[in-house]
This record gives C-alpha cells, sequence and structure tokens, in this order.
C-alpha cells in the first residue's frame, strides 16, 4: 500500500485501499464511536450550520461553533471523545508513521446535498505532520487549489475505499467538496458517505 495510484498536486491518492469487507468492518466500528459520541451539525462562527453532520475520536476532536473552530478534548455534550479504532490507526501506521499517532479522528458525514467550502486545515500546531483521509460510501468531488486563496484548481472523484495523504507542500493546499453523487455506493445503508480526516494536533 506504499505507492499512491495518482498524485495529484502532491495529494497522494491510494485508490481502493480498502477492499468491500475492509470497508464493511470500518463502518462498523464507526458506528460504535457514532454511538458514544453523537452526530452533531457543527455551526460556523458566522453562525450559519454546516451541510456536513461530524464527530470524532481521539484526544481531540475538531468543532466549530459561535466561539470558533478549534480542538476540544470533549464533544459538546461534555464527554471525552472515544478512542480511535484501531482499524483507522492501522492505516496511519502503514501509510504515514508508526512513530507518532494521529490525535483527532474527524468523521464527516455527507448527505444528499451536503458540502464543504474551500478551506485550509491549520487549527493544527504542526504542518509537518501530513493528514491522511478515508472515504466511504458515495462518491465525492474532491477539489484542491493552491496554498493561497483563488488560482485554479483541479478536481477528482473520491470512492468509497480511497485513501488520501496529504503532506509536504500539499499539507496547506486550500480544498473541499462540491458534492456527492447520490446512490453512487450501496455500502451505508440510506446513502451518504463519510469521511474520516486523521491528525496530528499537538
Ligand atoms: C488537502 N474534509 O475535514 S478530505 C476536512 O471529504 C476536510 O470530508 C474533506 O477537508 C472531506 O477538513 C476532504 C481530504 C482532505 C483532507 C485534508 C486536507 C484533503 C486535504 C488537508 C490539506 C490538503
Ligand atoms: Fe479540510
Amino acid at each position: 500500500m506504499a505507492e499512491p495510484t495518482l498524485i495529484l498536486r502532491g495529494i497522494e491518492i491510494h485508490k481502493q485501499a480498502l477492499d468491500g469487507p475492509a470497508q464493511e468492518a470500518l463502518v462498523a466500528v464507526l458506528r460504535e464511536v457514532v454511538r458514544q459520541a453523537p452526530l452533531f451539525t457543527p455551526v460556523t462562527p458566522r453562525g450559519k450550520p454546516m451541510s456536513v453532520r461530524m464527530t470524532s475520536a481521539g484526544k481531540y476532536g475538531w468543532v466549530t461553533d459561535r466561539k470558533g473552530y478549534r480542538y476540544e478534548p470533549r464533544h459538546p455534550d461534555g464527554q471525552p471523545w472515544p478512542p480511535i479504532p484501531d482499524e483507522v490507526l492501522t492505516l496511519w501506521r502503514d501509510l504515514v508513521s508508526a512513530e507518532r499517532l494521529p490525535d483527532c479522528c474527524l468523521v464527516n458525514v455527507y448527505r444528499e446535498g451536503a458540502r464543504m467550502g474551500m478551506h485550509q486545515d491549520r487549527d493544527e500546531a504542526d504542518f509537518g505532520w501530513p493528514v491522511l483521509s478515508v472515504s466511504l460510501g458515495d462518491s465525492a468531488l474532491f477539489r484542491v487549489g493552491n496554498t493561497t486563496r483563488g488560482g485554479k484548481t483541479e478536481s477528482v472523484w473520491l470512492e468509497s475505499g480511497d485513501v488520501a495523504v496529504m503532506g509536504g507542500a500539499a499539507r496547506l493546499a486550500y480544498h473541499g467538496i462540491d458534492r456527492i453523487r447520490p446512490g453512487s455506493s450501496g455500502l451505508l445503508k440510506g446513502g451518504g458517505r463519510i469521511n474520516l480526516t486523521l491528525r496530528v494536533v499537538d
């Protein structure tokens, strides 16, 4: 699994890194994460609800509300986040590092019509660590731009079982999800997409 299938502006995309049974197993452990840390609808600092629902696992979870974007050691309900599942940590060990494990596994859930606007991931202390992303369920149109806002962009469909690693200069690239393709995967009953994003936070 060391060689990426394609590299898009420095983002290493491993197509079908997870086969069907591995995807099913991951969905099963994520159901347990969501049972312990229920999905919520984040609100931007300007007060606009996001179209994606989220939760997290690990030492920290990423949250946003009227107070701003940040990492927190507890779910908004006051409970600590559940541990990051071993199946997820194994992907990180294989593709990023066995020496330093991620502090946060953000779980983003997209239903039909959900999207994520272009942004940078820069709430972490050390951008030397890559970010790893896992796509499950319906395909998503992923767009990547530049390390400054604006300019030309390129897009690629991320499919169920694809894993992407964003390191080096790509770590600070603007990126977003334009839309998902409803019905493109049968993995999640009821449809939709789950994206896991693993990050070192401090
Ligand atoms: C490129 N999530 O949670 S994952 C996010 O599909 C986020 O839910 C999207 O962007 C999703 O912040 C995209 C792919 C991704 C994640 C982090 C990146 C691409 C990235 C960081 C730097 C550059
Ligand atoms: Fe992001």
